[in-house]
């Protein structure tokens, strides 16, 4: 054989064996809402993918208002992370303009990033309303959030009550299911506020006052105990608060300007911070693999279905009317099936086998 034909065939060989460095996978919805039986279901095909998964695993979730760019931002992350080198960013994750306001989903994107951290990425994207607009969405994005190691709320220039709402929610949600979870194996977060805004009145910076207002009780009269409740969660010290310019939207349409942009280098170093974000584990600490990811995503899905979460969620929705009889009322609720989700050490493996196989079998 000769040399430029030895070269396509490692070529050739490399693109199969190194699907990562050569292409993108289109992102493939991980759950979502079946509108006319008003249920969740997974999707068996992300689920067997995921299933493969070798340790060590970062989920990196999204989740925060429509149409303020997690998309896109994910399409730039799985660009950048997965070290790609097409001359655009490819629509991994759909973006804007291309969807119905009624699609309700979560999106999947495996990848395997080539640097010294190894493992797999999954990034998950929230699709929807605004955070608290309805039970769907919140119910989706607290899905998102608790398979996650790794949390990105997105606000517009502030960070708002329903924003906080959320973390409560989880927060409260998560001490139902294991009132024992330590703080290190719980998802860490990051605020990513989209818009430039000076520095906040009073000398604080834009850090520190969004993180007041998510863990500092003494931020606003209200809301006291809902702060103190996540900062259990989210201790101040592991939030961090990264801002991302809103750019001429000309430049994504010329690649050679975007790379050599500030909003690439400020992408850049958004990306850095999330390869410092936790290793997937489970509830007892140990590192999780891709069988116990979707052990956990199954489990969390029957526990939705189960309408467990239901009132929980309409409860969200209302909160803000009647904070303490619904937080009463949801606790008594939601304690009962929620209380019931073992850890992923604690789940048998001969039972999720079977489980597993029932999923797959259609059964
Ligand atoms: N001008 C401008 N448009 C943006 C920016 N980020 C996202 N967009 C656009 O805003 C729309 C919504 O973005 P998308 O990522 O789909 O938002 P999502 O609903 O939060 O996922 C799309 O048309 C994007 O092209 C930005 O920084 N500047
Ligand atoms: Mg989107």
């Amino acid at each position: 054989m000769d040399l430029g034909k030895c070269c396509a065939v490692v070529a050739f060989l490399a693109a199969l064996y190194f699907p990562s460095i050569t292409q993108q996978k289109p992102a493939r919805i991980l759950i979502k809402h079946n509108k006319t039986e008003d249920i969740f279901e997974l999707n068996k095909a992300v689920l067997e993918e995921l299933w493969q998964l070798q340790r060590p695993i970062r989920v990196i979730a999204v989740v925060g208002d429509a149409r303020i760019g997690k998309s896109t931002t994910l399409n730039v992350i799985s660009h950048i992370w997965s070290e790609v080198n097409h001359s655009h960013v490819a629509e991994i994750f759909k973006t804007g303009d291309t969807l119905k306001a009624v699609t309700r989903d979560v999106w999947c994107n495996i990848i395997h990033p080539q640097d010294k951290e190894g493992g797999s990425v999954v990034l998950l994207d929230v699709e929807g309303t605004n955070l608290g607009d309805d039970a769907v969405t919140t119910h989706l994005s607290m899905f998102t959030a608790l398979v996650s190691s790794g949390l990105n709320v997105f606000v517009r220039e502030v960070f708002q009550n329903n924003n906080l709402h959320f973390l409560f929610h989880m927060s409260r949600l998560s001490d139902e299911i294991s009132p024992n979870i330590t703080i290190e194996n719980f998802p860490k977060l990051q605020v990513v506020i989209r818009g430039a805004l000076g520095d906040p009145d009073g000398g604080k910076t834009i850090e520190d006052y969004t993180k007041d207002c998510i863990v500092e009780p003494s931020f606003q009269e209200s809301m006291k105990e809902e702060r103190k409740a996540i900062a259990k969660h989210f201790p101040r010290n592991q939030i961090t608060v990264s801002q991302i310019p809103q750019v001429e939207r000309d430049l994504f349409k010329d690649f050679n300007k975007l790379r050599k942009s500030d909003y690439w280098q400020e992408m850049k170093r958004l990306v850095e911070k999330l390869k410092t974000f936790p290793i997937k584990k489970t509830l007892g600490g140990n590192l999780m693999d891709g069988q116990g990811l979707v052990e956990l995503a199954i489990h969390l899905n029957d526990t939705m279905n189960a309408d467990s979460w239901l009132d929980f969620a309409n409860d969200y929705v209302a909160l803000e009317k009647q904070e303490k009889n619904i937080c009463k009322r949801s606790r008594v609720k939601i304690r009962e099936p929620l209380f019931a989700l073992p850890t992923a050490d604690e789940i048998s493996r001969s039972k999720n086998r079977r489980r597993f196989k029932e999923l797959f079998n259609g059964l």
